[in-house]
């Protein structure tokens, strides 16, 4: 008699939620297609929510992922705080909770298994310390008018960039921000704040803005007010997207320091980890780094995003 094996049992594919925060700028999009391929790669069932930059819909993603059942639950929080109570939920469901790219505020850290991400006040250091090696070759050394474009408020990027930012000015008096409002990651809010600082203010010398994205949106304000974008106000942002390096190239924008978005494939080897049973680090960091005007032309066939 021909016994038949008994067919091992087929290991389901590890089903991962994954909470977005919306498609406010370049590098937002990067980074949803970096995860969406990755998890096709890996063989990982993706469940992917767009919440269009509102917390209270991320909320009602992750609750949904975790009657859903999913074996892993990650998202990128909109906003620092505000967060205990789902993640709690998650944790009673006994389902792994993976940050990715903004962290959170709470205390209880062991409400998520690990933070993958960019160091974001390092990103504003750097954005600072360009800044400040920029102006001494052009030998401005008075007083400089600084304006700011911060990202989403109470989001971790625009608390930490600013912070790493204003630490550098910190030894330099003369380099004052006199203006900041959010542009919340967006190029047509960042246009329409930068029309407003130029309205009230003529003498604006440089521009920060906390992503690319808003810094593009004022580059349209300031050739709309008559200047030149890049000479009459030097511009530094954050990202490194394709879109910065073209108003690079373009001479209007003076530096992107680079933040990465392509989280993808760490995340997936991150499900894989947990659901073998391994733990993970606490923080998983992102390796980045600045390009200035003079560099993008050699840099951009490479960029990935
Ligand atoms: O810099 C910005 C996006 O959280 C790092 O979010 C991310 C930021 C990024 O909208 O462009």
């Amino acid at each position: 008699m021909v016994m038949l094996a008994v067919p091992a049992v087929h290991a389901a594919p590890i089903v991962l939620g994954f909470a977005q925060v919306g498609a406010e700028s370049e590098w937002r999009t990067a980074n949803s297609e970096s995860i969406k391929r990755a998890a096709k790669e890996a063989g990982i069932e993706l469940k992917f929510s767009d919440a269009q930059q509102k917390q209270e819909n991320q909320i009602k993603a992750i609750r949904s992922y975790i009657a859903q059942k999913v074996n892993v639950i990650a998202f990128s929080p909109v906003v620092e705080s505000g967060w205990d109570t789902v993640l709690l939920e998650a944790k009673a469901a006994k389902i792994p909770v993976i940050l990715t790219d903004r962290g959170v505020d709470s205390k209880d850290t062991s409400l998520y298994v690990t933070f993958m991400g960019s160091d974001f006040v390092e990103e504003g250091r750097r954005a600072g310390k360009w800044l400040v090696e920029d102006l001494a070759k052009r030998g401005m050394n008075g007083e400089i008018d600084i304006v700011e474009l911060q990202g989403t408020t109470g989001s971790a990027p625009a608390i930490d960039r600013q912070k790493g930012f204003l630490e550098v000015l910190k030894s330099h008096p003369n380099l004052k921000v006199t203006r900041t409002q959010t542009g919340d990651f967006t190029r047509a809010k960042g246009k329409e704040v930068m029309e407003a600082f130029l309205k009230a203010d003529p003498k604006i010398q440089v521009l920060f803005a906390h992503n690319d994205d808003m810094a593009i949106g004022a580059i349209q304000a300031i050739e709309e007010a008559g200047k030149q974008p890049g000479k009459d106000i030097i511009i530094v942002s954050i990202d490194g997207v394709k879109g910065a390096f073209e108003a690079m190239m373009a001479g209007k924008l003076n530096c992107s320091v680079e933040c990465s978005p392509l989280l993808g494939p760490q995340l997936m080897q991150a499900c894989k980890d947990l659901m073998a049973g391994k733990s993970l680090p606490k923080r998983i960091q992102t390796v980045e780094g600045v390009f200035p005007a003079e560099k993008a032309a050699a840099a951009f066939p490479s960029r990935q995003y």
